[in-house]
C-alpha cells in the first residue's frame, strides 16, 4: 500500500473583491480560511489601481467581461491575503466554490453568500490563485517585495 502523501507547504494569494467589503464578509471568510487550518501571513486593504488590474487580470484581457471586471474591482476597497498552509492552493479554491456563484455548491463561500446579481460580471466575492506559479506572480503584484 502507498503512503498517503502530504501536500507542500504553499502560499497563495486571496482577494476579498469589492463586493464582499462592501457587503461586510471579510470577518466571515478570513473566518473559514482560518478555520481550515490555514495561516494569515499578510493582510492588507488596498483600493486596486487600473495598472495593478492590467497586471492580475492579464489573461482575461480582450474578453467580453474584461472591462466590466476592471471597472467593479476599481469600485472599492479590496482585502488582499496571503495565505499559508499545506495544499492551501487548491484548499482554499475548494472553499471557494466555483466561479460562478449561481452553481457554486452549499458550503462553499460563493456557494453560501454570493449569487448572479443580473449584472455584466460575477461578483463572486473571492479571488484564490490558481498554481504556485500564479500565486507568487499575484503576490509580487499585491505585496511587491513579499
Ligand atoms: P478569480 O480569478 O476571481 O479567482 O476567479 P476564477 O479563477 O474562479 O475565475 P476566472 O479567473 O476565470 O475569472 C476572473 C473573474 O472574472 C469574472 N468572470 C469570469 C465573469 O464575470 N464572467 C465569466 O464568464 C468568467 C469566466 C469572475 C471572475
Amino acid at each position: 500500500m502507498t503512503e498517503p502523501t502530504t501536500p507542500a507547504i504553499e502560499r497563495t494569494l486571496i482577494l476579498v473583491k469589492p463586493d464582499g467589503v462592501r457587503r461586510g464578509l471579510t470577518g466571515e471568510i478570513l473566518r473559514r480560511v482560518e478555520a481550515k487550518g490555514y495561516t494569515l501571513a499578510a493582510v492588507d486593504l488596498q483600493h486596486a489601481t487600473p495598472d495593478q488590474l492590467a497586471t492580475h487580470y492579464a489573461e482575461h484581457e480582450g474578453k467580453p467581461f474584461y472591462a466590466p471586471l476592471v471597472e467593479f474591482m476599481l469600485s472599492g476597497p479590496t482585502l488582499a491575503v496571503i495565505a499559508e498552509g499545506q495544499g492551501v492552493i487548491a484548499g482554499f479554491r475548494s472553499l471557494a466554490g466555483a466561479t460562478d456563484p449561481t452553481v457554486a455548491a452549499p458550503g462553499t463561500i460563493r456557494g453560501d453568500m454570493a449569487r448572479d446579481w443580473g449584472l455584466k460580471v460575477q461578483q463572486n466575492l473571492v479571488h484564490g490563485s490558481d498554481s504556485p506559479e500564479s500565486a507568487e506572480r499575484e503576490i509580487a503584484i499585491w505585496f511587491p517585495g513579499r
